[in-house]
């Protein structure tokens, strides 16, 4: 794309001309009314894949985060989140808003809870306290630097969701991007969680939308939150299209996305000042502590045709995706390079 490396995020490709082809081709419906056939299409394929029974697509992971919670908890009640979990960092205090939600939150070992703390934070409905209803987890997490929750992390948050009567949602937002990790279906991850968000505008590759996945009648009742929302959109099947090439087709190169976070990592790494954490370089997504402040750094970069996003005062996020090759990695640690020196 004119040269420029856009490392901001996954969210940014276009679409591929098989989606256009896609789009221009697909029957479509209205989508509120319930009959557009894409976007059942969609829907039916999501739940398949991540083992539920049902699904329902939504504009942005976002309101499928948000819906979600809406649906598991009542006015007052509480959710457990990690401290830096996009629903509650970049979600502009959603929970509060919609759901009316407080949230307990916890600290992680890069993005990964401890069960025994989430045990100890859950309160029972008393007179005094809010009854905790909801876990959220974030798997792969975005700020940790797209780390992975180990299955056997899953299974015993599970373990303890049960053991307090807790309801267990997913922002899957990177599921896929755990599982082609982890060499798994993904089915091996959203058997644990009751309920699950997955982004098809990221490493998937579709210009716009989510699915929410889960039990039937918690999709019955999350479309009546996405209506209320405003999330409910006509002749979406134009979108879904794109989604369902986005689930059949684009799942399995996100390896190659991670072999190029991993080169660039390993190559940032090595230049004096930087900080990379090798440990959390597990998919698509390097978080770079710099040797000067993030905004300085961004514009320099910027002017060299790096894109990034700074994620603290020093420090910067570099996500790799379809329309980044291992060729513009190089040239991106060779610009990098050059601003070090
Ligand atoms: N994350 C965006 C920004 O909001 C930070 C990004 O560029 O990474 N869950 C997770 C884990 C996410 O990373 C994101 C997007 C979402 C949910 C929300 O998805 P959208 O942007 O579709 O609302």
């Amino acid at each position: 794309m004119n040269g420029i490396i856009d490392l901001r995020s996954d969210t940014v490709t276009r679409p591929t001309p098989e989606m256009y082809e896609a789009m221009a081709r697909a029957p479509l419906g209205d989508d509120v009314l319930g009959d557009d056939p894409t976007v059942r299409e969609l829907e039916e394929l999501a739940a398949h894949k991540t083992g539920k029974d049902a699904a329902v697509f939504v504009p942005s992971g976002t309101m499928s985060n948000q819906i979600a919670i809406a649906c598991h908890c009542q006015r007052g009640d509480a959710l457990i989140a990690e401290q830096e979990s996009h629903i509650l960092f970049y979600e502009v205090g959603g929970p509060a808003i919609h759901a009316g939600a407080i949230t307990w939150t916890l600290p992680s070992d890069r993005g990964v809870m401890d069960p025994e703390e989430i045990a100890r934070r859950v309160t029972s409905a008393t007179i005094h306290t809010p009854g905790t209803r909801l876990l959220c987890l974030e798997n792969t997490h975005n700020r940790a630097g797209g780390t992975i929750i180990p299955l056997e992390r899953m299974r015993e948050y599970r373990a303890v969701a049960d053991r307090f009567g807790l309801k267990v949602h997913l922002d899957g937002a990177r599921v896929f991007n755990a599982a082609v990790a982890l060499s798994v279906d993904v089915r091996e991850i959203t058997r644990w969680v009751d309920t699950v968000s997955v982004c098809l505008s990221k490493g998937l590759r579709a210009p716009v939308g989510s699915v929410l996945c889960g039990p039937a009648d918690f999709i019955d009742r999350a479309r009546l939150w996405r209506k209320r929302m405003g999330g409910g959109m006509r002749q979406a099947g134009i979108l879904a299209a794109c989604g369902i090439l986005s689930l059949t087709r684009y799942v399995d190169r996100l390896a190659e996305d991670h072999a190029n976070a991993r080169r660039l990592a390993e190559g940032l790494a090595e230049l004096p000042g930087f900080e990379v954490d090798l440990e959390t370089v597990q998919t698509n997504i390097v978080q770079v502590g710099l040797p000067g402040e993030a905004a300085i750094w961004q514009a320099r970069l910027h002017a060299e045709g790096v894109w990034c996003l700074p994620t603290g005062p020093r420090r910067i996020r570099l996500v790799t995706h379809a329309d980044v090759t291992k060729s513009d990695v190089d040239r991106a640690l060779a610009i990098f390079r050059q601003l070090a020196g």
